[in-house]
Formats: C-alpha cells, structure tokens, sequence
C-alpha cells in the first residue's frame, strides 16, 4: 500500500471513473507555502496515481487563500477544465481574521461549483497551529491534499452517472 493509499483509507476507491482525458486545475496559495506546496504534491500525485495525465494538470497560484474563490472562477469558467482543487492552509491568528477568510473561501468555492456546474474541492486547512497543518500534509494525519484530490474524482465519477 502506497502513502497516497493509506491516505486514502477514509474512501472507497472501487468503481473510480477513467480520469485519462480529464483536465485539472489546482490552485494553491502563497501564504503557508511550507505548507500549501506539500498538499499540491500530495493532490497532484494522486491525480497521477489514479489515472490523470501530467499534462492535463495545470497549476495556478494566488497570493492567499481569499484570493482562492476569485482564481477558482476563472478556471472553473474554462470550457476544457472539468474540476478544480483549491489549496490552502489559513491559520488560527489572534484576530478573528481568519473566520472571515474561512467562512469568504468556504461559501466562495461553494457558489463557484454551483455557478459552474463543475466540482471545486475545497482543500482548505484551517488548523490552530502550523504544526497541525504539517501533520495533515504529509504528516500523521495524512495528506488532505491526496484527500482533495480523491474527491475531485469521485465528484467527477459522480457527474458521468447523474448529469
Ligand atoms: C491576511 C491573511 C492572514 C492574516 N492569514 C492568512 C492565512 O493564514 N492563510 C492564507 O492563505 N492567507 C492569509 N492571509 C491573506 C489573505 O488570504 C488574502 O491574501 C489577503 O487578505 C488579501 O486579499
């Protein structure tokens, strides 16, 4: 069982539908990058691992994670893009300026989905501490960016048998 794998473990990963022709954006922030960087390799990996092919990832980079919603349109608009991940790590602070971007990203990338028909992850970390947000990126709590990724799938695999 590979890392990605046992990542994983949380889904089912029979009945996966064939990625091979489909297109992904990931989009990741600047902010925490020590961060953010491992959940993009954890994401794009398993978008690898399970089928995708290395050219039809594409990789965008916003400043923060606000900036996540507003990036996540422009792709999510692109007629040749099918589902877009969205990657974060927005930390407790001492002000309450991290419930507004929370709350602004979470509600953002829910209404860009809707408005696009598309699936947009959310793979947004809000943990209290970094050393909270490096145990879910590659740490003992797994990669939540593998997790986004997955889901992506799914969403997809989802959309082949309703839409
Ligand atoms: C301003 C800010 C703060 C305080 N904290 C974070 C954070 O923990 N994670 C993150 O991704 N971005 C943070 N930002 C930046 C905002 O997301 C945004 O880039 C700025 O408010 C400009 O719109």
């Amino acid at each position: 069982m590979s890392s990605a794998d046992k990542n994983l473990s949380v889904f089912k990963t029979d009945g996966l539908p064939d990625i091979s022709s489909r297109k992904f954006a990931i989009l990741v922030a600047e902010w925490n990058s020590e961060v953010t960087e491992k959940l993009f390799e954890g994401a794009y990996n398993t978008l690898i691992q399970y089928g995708a092919e290395a050219e039809n990832i594409e990789r965008g980079n916003v400043p923060g994670s606000f900036e996540l919603t507003t990036g996540s349109l422009w792709y999510a608009l692109r007629r040749d893009i099918d589902a877009v991940i969205a990657l974060g790590v927005v930390i407790q602070g001492e002000t309450k300026h991290n419930d507004y971007i929370n709350h602004a990203v979470a509600q953002g990338l829910t209404n860009v989905s809707l408005k696009t028909e598309k699936p947009v992850i959310f793979g947004v970390l809000t943990p209290n501490t970094m050393e909270q947000a490096l145990e879910r990126a590659g740490g003992i709590h797994g990669n939540k960016g593998d997790e986004a990724a997955m889901t992506a799938i799914k969403m997809l695999g989802l959309y082949s048998e309703v839409a």
